[in-house]
């Protein structure tokens, strides 16, 4: 009878994978409006499971779309019968799943030898708040772990604070991993915390930034739906919540904050991976950080950190006229980023959300910024299309070390800047 446990969770955890066997991403190259138009068309055919990685939104920005195999011949002569140029990005997804989970299996064992905790591949969520808590003993003077709430399905959401001293001293946001998906923003998460603590006391820039502000990092925004992804499917983006009425799960916790909630650019229904859900700060996961926000008082920067595109953005998404601080935000951002471009050479953009890329209502940085922290930015981390969202563990460092020149560029500014 001992074994019926282990058995039910092996079933589990083999029975309701989602495998993607012969599915393929495409990029496709609209040409103009009408062919965007085409393409959002696309994008309504529930029956043909289109997960669109890049939306299309105007024909300077390439369209990323994962097609289940199932769908592929359909996909394929729609596109050749309207003139749309597309290619192949990833030929099988399913082979570089595979490939991804052989290099953590690896690594795991590898860790399991060595007891060193490894920044160079990916970690489940217990390997990851176990981390949180051997950064917070060996570095009590500097690091602190605070619970700011808990998940739809029960996790914690641990928030890292890096404080030497004062009393509510002025303080920058960063979170990762909103969207679950983007495993490389977690890991550079956990990179940079590690960052912080060895240069504490060595690199001037970090003992003085550490001396005026505060830091607050929440490395896994969405754990229910980072769990999700190592057990059932890699490519969950959403929340995990149960939708009253719908047999779809989740919502986007990137479309349910106050800020242009429900507006354009945010879908309505359930099934959609953008869905902005019932009402905004409807998910516990925004609801919890909103709360951290208005408690603490005195936070003067928010960055959320996503996958991928290589883009640095600042607001507004729900609407495309400028913000008050449009000037002083896109110098900050051209700074940043050419600071990030100086160690790899790795190529950024610039701009308002709504312009880089497309309108997006219900977005984090909106609602930090209409909620008074000038200093809001969205990273979006490597690369621009070759892996998408199933970035090769080797490129985690690299990413993380270029987008820290970035981040410092920010705080350095929010340092000189008080306001
Ligand atoms: N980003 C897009 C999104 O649809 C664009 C974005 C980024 C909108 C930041 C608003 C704020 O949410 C991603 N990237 O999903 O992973
Ligand atoms: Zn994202």
């Amino acid at each position: 009878m001992k074994l019926l446990p282990f058995l039910a969770a092996l079933v589990g955890a083999v029975c309701c994978r989602d495998t993607f066997h012969g599915d393929q991403v495409l990029r496709i190259k609209a040409s103009n409006e009408e062919q965007i138009n085409t393409l959002q068309f696309l994008e309504t055919l529930e029956h043909l499971k289109l997960d669109f990685w890049l939306h299309p939104s105007n024909p300077e920005v390439p369209v990323d779309v994962h097609v289940p195999f199932p769908s592929l011949q359909a996909v394929k002569v729609y596109l050749e019968s309207q003139d749309i140029d597309y290619s192949i990005m990833i030929e099988d997804l399913q082979v570089m799943l595979d490939e991804e989970k052989a290099g953590m299996e690896f690594n795991r064992k590898l860790e399991r030898s060595t007891s060193h905790f490894n920044l160079a591949t990916y970690h489940t969520l217990d390997a990851i708040y176990t981390e949180l808590d051997a950064l917070a003993s060996e570095y009590p003077n500097l690091v602190s772990k605070l619970q700011i709430g808990t998940s739809y399905e029960g996790r914690p959401l641990y928030v890292l604070k890096f404080s030497t001293g004062g009393t509510n001293r002025p303080a920058v946001w960063l979170d990762c991993g909103i969207h679950s998906r983007e495993w490389v923003t977690q890991a550079t998460g956990l990179w940079t915390a590690h960052k912080l603590v060895s240069d504490y006391g060595k690199d001037s820039s970090i003992t003085s930034l550490l001396n005026n502000l505060d830091i607050f990092l929440l490395i896994v925004t969405n754990p229910d739906g980072y769990a999700f992804t190592h057990t059932s499917n890699r490519l969950w983006r959403k929340t995990r919540s149960k939708i009253a009425g719908s047999r779809c799960i989740g919502v986007d916790p990137n479309r349910n904050w106050n800020a242009g909630f429900g507006g354009p650019g945010a879908s309505k229904d359930p099934c959609s991976d953008s869905y902005h859900g019932p009402q905004a700060e409807s998910e516990v996961e925004v609801k919890s950080v909103v709360n951290f926000i208005k408690e603490h008082g005195n936070i003067k920067a928010f960055i959320s950190i996503h996958s991928y595109s290589q883009l640095l953005m600042f607001p507004y998404g729900y609407k495309c006229t400028n913000a008050a601080h449009y000037s002083e935000l896109n110098a900050v951002a051209k700074s940043a980023a050419s600071a990030l471009t100086s160690l790899y050479g790795t190529a950024y953009k610039v701009g308002p959300i709504c312009t880089v890329i497309y309108q997006a209502s219900g977005g984090s940085i909106d609602w930090s910024y209409d909620y008074g922290i000038r200093y809001s930015f969205a990273f979006e981390l490597r690369d621009t299309g070759r892996n998408g969202f199933l970035l090769p563990a080797n490129q985690i460092i690299p990413t993380a070390e270029e987008t820290w020149l970035g981040l410092k560029k920010i705080f350095q500014h929010v340092q000189d800047n008080p306001y």
